[in-house]
């Protein structure tokens, strides 16, 4: 058995402890400036050598395995749409019984499963469920680039209210086609699984080395868990490629995308947003997927951000407002 000593992983405290191996490496074919990718290579790095990886069908697995080429330096497989919690709990569960019948020596190897907003949060979320209720240890990451971007971006139950998608084009009948607020997986996935171990939301560029630590963290615990990123896509949402950093900082520090984990149902903000935020605004008007907004419209995305901080029973995470007082 792999005692939960060796299960440990030192954090990285600074920029100079960052491990220089690569294991998502060039020969991708992602556009410039895709945080999707770098959520990959993040990704990769915190976990090291010892990790197989398998990822469903969207951009991380079309523009990274075009043909005769590849940036995994770490065994990687593909599998189907909605299928990335199946995978995962079957490889954790082939690797056991390996390992349990002495073909495989006993060594923690990691077993990370990604996805997509459209595979993971819409198609796929009874396999993620079904993961997180084992008692396996697996890692199921969900990058989020709001859309189905790999189908030219369309409209997914994670894209934020008002964007403009394939699927959403504003016309002069209606200005706003995606009237749905944003899916709220994270929160669903640590309401609903007592036995998921940890549950994060991130970014790979804000806080430097916040996503590569959570990773560690989320290997480390000796069970199911599960990380949600937040990933601007230049091409879907419309910016010059060199200010991706900057979208997800001004994700963050607006408090749109909340920063998060829970560890044992204790929830620590990454950023806290309940104490500081900017205007959304600054956020929306870097993108052209919002252009055809107007300022009622972008008050209204204020407002209900406002509300997700002040009003919610855990601010950014559980969507209740209390219970109702006795009639
Ligand atoms: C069952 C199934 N339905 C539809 C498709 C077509 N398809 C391939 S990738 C994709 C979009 C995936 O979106 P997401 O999971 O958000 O990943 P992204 O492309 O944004 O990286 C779709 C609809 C498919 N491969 N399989
Ligand atoms: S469309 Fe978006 S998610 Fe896909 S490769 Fe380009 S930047 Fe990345
Ligand atoms: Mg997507």
């Amino acid at each position: 058995m792999v005692t939960p000593e060796q299960n440990q992983y030192e954090p990285i405290k600074s920029v100079h402890q960052v491990p220089l191996e690569e294991f998502y490496s060039s020969g991708h074919r992602t556009c410039q400036g895709c945080e999707s990718a770098l959520t990959m290579r993040h990704l990769a790095k915190a976990a090291g050598p010892r990790t197989v990886v398998t990822g469903s069908t969207g951009c991380m697995y079309v523009a990274n395995t075009s043909y005769m080429t590849t940036p995994w330096i770490i065994p990687w497989m593909h599998t189907q749409l909605g299928a990335a919690g199946a995978s995962a709990l079957g490889m954790s569960a082939g690797l056991r019984a390996l390992m349990r019948k002495g073909r495989l020596a006993e060594e923690r190897i990691n077993v990370i499963a990604f996805c997509g907003d459209l595979g993971g949060g819409d198609m796929g979320l009874s396999g993620i469920s079904s993961a997180l209720q084992s008692n396996y240890n697996l890692l199921i990451i969900l990058y989020d680039n709001e859309s189905a971007a790999n189908t030219d971006i369309q409209a997914t139950g994670l894209t934020t209210y008002g964007a403009q998608t394939t699927f959403t084009p504003p016309g002069s009948a209606q200005r706003i086609m995606q009237r749905r607020w944003k899916k709220n997986v994270a929160g669903m996935m640590a309401v609903g699984h007592p036995t998921c171990r940890y549950v994060a939301t991130a970014c790979a560029t804000y806080p430097p080395m916040d996503l590569m630590n959570k990773v560690r963290k989320a290997l480390s615990v000796g069970g199911p868990a599960f990380i949600h990123t937040f990933c601007p896509c230049p091409k879907g949402w419309d910016y010059h490629p060199r200010y991706s950093h900057e979208i997800g900082e001004l994700g963050v520090r607006s408090g749109i995308f909340p920063l998060y984990e829970v560890v044992e149902g204790q929830v620590r903000y990454t950023y806290d947003a309940r104490k500081r935020r900017i205007p959304v605004r600054e956020y929306l008007t870097k993108q052209g997927r919002f252009a055809h907004l107007v300022d009622e419209d972008m008050d209204h995305i204020q407002q209900m951000v406002d509300e997700m901080w002040e009003k919610w029973e855990v601010p950014g995470v559980a969507p209740f407002k209390g219970p109702l007082s006795e009639a």
